[in-house]
């Protein structure tokens, strides 16, 4: 269906039938005070597999936008009775990006220059009225696909590869933004491995890997609702937010205790790896603040012989 005929390419199909996996499920909400042009567009989106919602204006679909921060696609028709397309684009882009929500303009023919003001502010594309439904297609697949691209780059720019936790980069920029400005006491802990050096001697880089991978998933599983990354080489940090020091201490040492008795296997040997912890409590403080005192527990942890938390 989307597929017209034989003139659309094989790389076209191939694009065609990955984004719409991706859009499975994808929440779209169509703007637009004409219902024959909604109905027209929702049975088009559905085609696509969105999961469709629609507004008969702008200011009602600010408001289902407002509620819904899982909805991933806005197409708005520009001439509308309270709040016009452009006032739309205008209003959501102060809290929706556009590489998280995609916004389609759309305008009668015969308006010079609605196409660039709609571009401008902050729709991804346009369409004019009335369009070839391959036109609609292909621009909608193209849109979405730009957006699957970011999201894809985002993921693998944030992620450590060896063992799926977040990275440094992520730690830095996202867990200092979530936290800041909340006024709780959340603790910071760091998570060092035990002579890793001799794992690594005996067992080889490779061996030393696996043993970064099972340490990682072990962590991952057993904080699975916090934010979990690999900061440095056999260095792990969970942010705990809302959860005091005490609380915090209870958390890792029943961690710690896991890990010491875990079975880990590497190259098909079984082995025994433990961890030293360090702590920090902060409430408004800056996460690079939170982490020098995490740190120094941590050195302190390493004196008292490890295995321990400082
Ligand atoms: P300590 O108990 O004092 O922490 O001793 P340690 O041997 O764990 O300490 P140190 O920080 O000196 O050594 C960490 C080692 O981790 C050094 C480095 O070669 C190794 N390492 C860092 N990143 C990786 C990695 O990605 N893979 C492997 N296999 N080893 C790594
Ligand atoms: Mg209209
Ligand atoms: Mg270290
Ligand atoms: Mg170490």
């Amino acid at each position: 269906y989307v597929i017209k005929d034989n003139r659309d390419s094989y790389h076209y199909a191939v694009k065609l039938v990955s984004q719409l996996l991706r859009n499975q499920g994808c929440k779209a909400l169509i703007a637009d005070d004409s219902m024959l042009s909604r109905s027209l567009m929702k049975q088009m989106l559905e085609k696509q597999l969105f999961d469709v919602t629609t507004a008969n204006d702008g200011q009602q679909a600010l408001e289902i936008l407002k509620a819904d921060p899982d909805i991933k696609l806005l197409m708005t028709d520009y001439a509308m009775p309270t709040m016009d397309g452009f006032e739309l684009v205008k209003a959501v882009r102060n809290f929706r990006g556009r590489d998280d929500l995609a916004v389609i303009g759309l305008s009668g023919a015969g308006k010079h220059g609605l196409s660039a003001r709609f571009i401008k502010y902050g729709a991804n594309d346009f369409l004019t009225k009335p369009f070839m439904n391959e036109e609609f297609h292909c621009r909608v697949l193209q849109t979405m696909e730009q957006l699957s691209l970011i999201a894809d780059i985002k993921e693998s720019a944030f992620r450590d590869h060896l063992t799926g936790l977040y990275n440094r980069r992520y730690f830095y920029q996202y867990a200092e933004k979530l936290l800041k400005n909340q006024n709780q006491n959340n603790t910071l802990a760091l998570l060092d491995v035990d002579f890793f050096k001799n794992i690594n001697d005996t067992f080889g880089h490779e061996g030393g890997d696996q043993a970064l991978k099972q340490v990682g998933s072990l962590i991952r599983s057993t904080f699975a609702n916090f934010t979990v990354a690999r900061v440095g080489g056999e260095e792990f940090a969970i942010v705990l937010p809302d959860i005091d020091l005490a609380r915090a201490r209870e958390y890792l040492e029943a961690f710690r205790k896991k890990m010491a008795s875990y079975d880990f296997s590497i190259s098909d040997k079984s082995c025994t790896i433990t961890a030293s912890i360090g702590l920090a409590e902060f409430q408004n403080t800056n996460l690079k603040d939170a982490m020098r005192v995490a740190d120094k527990a941590l050195y302190e942890a390493k004196s008292k012989g490890r295995n321990c938390i400082g």
